[in-house]
């Protein structure tokens, strides 16, 4: 990795500091319980985060999605929800913010990701199909295989390694792929399933030229590319931090270049789009749109509704035009490597290097005495909670879930466990509070028990799981 992607974004603005390009008008009071309320409510939601009450916590570090804070701009905007059944003014506002900065033809509203995910799955799929792509998502994977889809993770084996310096650990491996398509034959390969940044690698980008190289091996097979959009405008920061010919290109054009290499994208607005619900599926086939816009009407609404208020489609374009400002993506990423640089500096260990979103703890190196059937990254959330409050999120083997013909547990390379921290909400105060609550979590590493499952769902089971302590 060249030093230039170690500098801070102070000294990209070449000034001493930086701060967020927004200051704040309006503030929602925390609550803080005890410890001994804490193990009561830990017990209670049976060592899984995703069932505490929000009013049990503190610094609410469990996603990214859909906890962010929208603009002034896009409130107002809310105000002008148009909420007509058909032909929303929203949607036409949508549908052109979508096309103008990402580029796609065509436009689908759905309610969130998983919704988008769930049409194109079921369009573009034939049951025994593979799916090839950069690392699993847990959703995206599940919707390709209830399509009767069989995952294929061709991602570079780079990324399974928390501690490789790779500034472009998203990519595809492009022999793995070719492959694939060697051994089963183009026919037998729906769609390149490929994501910008990639979550559960640690938020990890995928670089210009391998998305070009993707596009003339698919190109070359008869091969359709579909991009998970998800952080896409989070994917092109570090495009132009780290990739020859673009530190002065702005973010907005990187995004646009990227997504031409694609033939669609889905997306969960929730994220990069700064809004608290919302999502969209956008393809350049208009074919495949016309199956889409019928389909979107069987499971999420009218296909200029797609299952949100028009208010919420208004606050999406609005979102997705302020998601492009180079300073507000570069505030967003400081924050996370401001944490993850503290974390560094403590020896704690993290996926390296920090990605868009979150700081991901390396569960496998912080309890190097729990199997990982012991749920060392449950754990480590379970004991983050209990030390201050602050919610994180279990990425191992819970969230791996079982292999869809074996019926075993799945037994990922990467045990970590996510700090993501929502856009526009917490201050370098609230991060520095984490890192300590982090670093004291460290410091009682060696007396950590773990964890057995004891109620495992059939769906995304990381949701709903239960454990106790061992
Ligand atoms: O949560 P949804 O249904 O709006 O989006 C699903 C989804 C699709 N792709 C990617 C890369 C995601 O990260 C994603 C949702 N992620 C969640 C909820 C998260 O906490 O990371």
């Amino acid at each position: 990795m060249s030093p230039h992607t170690l500098m801070t974004i102070g000294q990209q603005f070449e000034r001493r500091s930086w701060a967020e390009p927004w200051k704040i008008k309006m503030v929602e009071p925390l609550n803080i319980i005890s410890r001994e309320d804490r193990e009561k409510a830990l017990i209670n939601a049976g060592f899984n985060t995703f069932l505490l009450r929000s009013e049990d916590v503190y610094i609410d570090l469990l996603t990214d999605s859909g906890t962010g804070a929208m603009s002034d701009r896009q409130w107002a905007g809310m105000m002008l929800g148009d909420e007509a059944y058909a032909g929303s003014r929203n949607f036409y506002h949508l549908e052109a913010a979508v096309q103008d900065f990402y580029g796609y033809s065509y436009v689908v509203p759905t309610h969130q990701g998983r919704g988008a995910e769930h049409l194109i799955s079921q369009a573009a799929i034939k049951p025994g199909q593979f799916v090839p792509g950069n690392m699993y998502f847990t959703t995206t994977r599940l919707h390709q295989e209830l399509a009767g889809g069989i995952f294929v993770d061709v991602i570079i084996d780079e990324a399974h390694d928390p501690q490789i310096l790779h500034p472009f650990k998203g990519n595809i491996d492009l022999e793995k792929l070719e492959s694939l398509i060697k051994r089963e034959g183009a026919e037998k390969i729906a769609y390149v399933s490929v994501a910008g940044t990639v979550n559960m690698a640690g938020g990890q980008p995928v670089s210009m030229a391998n998305i070009k190289a993707l596009r003339e091996m698919t190109d070359k097979n008869g091969i359709k590319l579909y991009l998970d959009a998800t952080r896409m405008v989070e994917n092109a920061f570090f495009i132009q931090e780290r990739e020859s010919g673009y530190a002065d290109k702005p973010i907005a054009e990187i995004l646009k270049e990227f997504c031409s290499f694609t033939d669609g994208a889905w997306m969960s607005a929730k994220k990069d789009n700064l809004v608290n619900i919302g999502g969209w599926l956008a393809v350049n086939d208009r074919e495949l749109f016309e199956e889409l816009r019928n389909l979107v009407v069987v499971y999420e609404g009218l296909h200029t509704y797609g299952g949100l208020a028009g208010r919420d489609m208004e606050a999406m374009a609005i979102g997705i035009a302020e998601s492009v400002h180079d300073e507000h993506i570069f505030s967003r990423i400081g924050q996370v490597r401001y944490l993850g640089e503290l974390l560094t500096t403590w020896g704690i260990p993290i996926v390296h290097p920090v990605g868009g979103h979150a700081i991901f703890l390396d569960a496998k190196a912080f309890y190097p005495h729990l199997k990982q059937i012991e749920f060392p990254a449950q754990t480590l959330a379970a004991e983050l909670y209990l030390d201050s409050g602050i919610r994180s999120m279990e990425r191992g083997i819970a969230s791996a879930g079982r292999n869809a013909e074996t019926g075993d547990h799945n037994y990922p390379k990467l045990e970590l466990t996510r700090l993501t921290i929502p856009r526009r909400v917490y201050t370098q105060a609230h991060m520095d509070v984490v890192a300590e609550s982090v670093r004291a979590a460290f410091e009682n590493r060696g007396k950590t028990r773990g964890l057995k499952m004891v109620y495992e769902p059939k769906y995304l089971r990381f949701f709903q799981a239960r454990f106790e302590r061992i």
